[in-house]
């Protein structure tokens, strides 16, 4: 996957993009990221990125030249299919798991990040494919919502992460929470792992944790239960789990 991130701040990615799993990523090819700075194509002697807003008001707009050419620049550099133009903002689609994994189809994607109270809005009438938004709060600028993006798009692709498996059962996979996880030493402080993932019966490991996923999301998620496609069985360890709460 290539990605281009048109920023004011392309230092920023540095250290995200030379660490752990996304670093080897991008040193076994496969994730590119090209950094843009966005100031590199302001035309004006001052090379002034942002300006005030029409109609008044407070804070700056980022300004249509600079970004403008700079989309031209990364879009007319790429031979094959048009990328699909990303902007990060608090209007737009909350990012979660189903989102991530359709963007991890994708082949070259373009991140463009806002600053100051946000982008000309002819920027996105005539660039943007989509308007992404990591949560409902207001940040300072684009970046960290970028590096967000990428991450969890990047660990989706395959080799990414050591194994494949991982990311197939883990939280939102399925729309639930994940099962509680427990490593040696068995008794810590007095704390202690369910025997039953001592077993090796993985008939019953496996329902154990269903049925935690089950309880974790009721508990901290419910909504995502509403949302979530349970099987039979699952409604069956749902009702289970609802009588032990219930009698607890
Ligand atoms: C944001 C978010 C976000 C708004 C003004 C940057 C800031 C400035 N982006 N999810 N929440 N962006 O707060 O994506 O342009």
């Amino acid at each position: 996957m290539k990605i281009d991130v048109l920023t004011l701040f392309p230092d920023m990615f540095i250290p995200m993009l030379s660490s752990s799993i996304i670093g080897r990523a991008v040193e076994n090819g496969l994730l590119k990221v090209n950094l843009y700075n966005i100031r590199d194509f302001a035309k004006n002697k001052h090379k002034q990125v942002d300006d005030y807003p029409y109609g008044g008001g407070h804070g700056m707009i980022l300004a249509p030249q600079p970004l403008f050419d700079a989309l031209y620049h990364v879009l007319e550099s790429c031979q094959d299919s048009k990328p699909k133009v990303i902007l990060m903002s608090p209007q737009g689609k909350v990012l979660n798991q189903e989102l991530a994994k359709q963007l991890a189809q994708e082949q070259h994607m373009v991140i463009i990040c806002g600053h100051y109270e946000g982008v000309d809005q002819r920027v996105i009438d005539k660039f943007v494919d989509l308007e992404v938004s990591i949560g409902d709060y207001v940040l300072t600028g684009g970046e960290l919502p970028a590096m967000v993006l990428i991450d969890c798009v990047a660990r989706l692709i395959p080799g990414v992460v050591g194994n494949p498996e991982s990311t197939k059962d883990e939280s939102f996979a399925r729309g639930l929470l994940e099962y509680p996880q427990y490593t040696r030493p068995y008794n810590y402080e007095g704390y202690t792992v369910p025997d039953v993932l001592l077993s090796g019966n993985h008939q019953e490991i496996s329902r154990w944790r269903l049925k935690e996923s089950l309880r974790n999301t009721l508990k901290k998620r419910p909504d995502l239960l509403e949302r979530a496609e349970l099987s039979p069985y699952e409604i069956e360890l749902l009702k289970e789990v609802k009588q032990e709460m219930e009698g607890s």
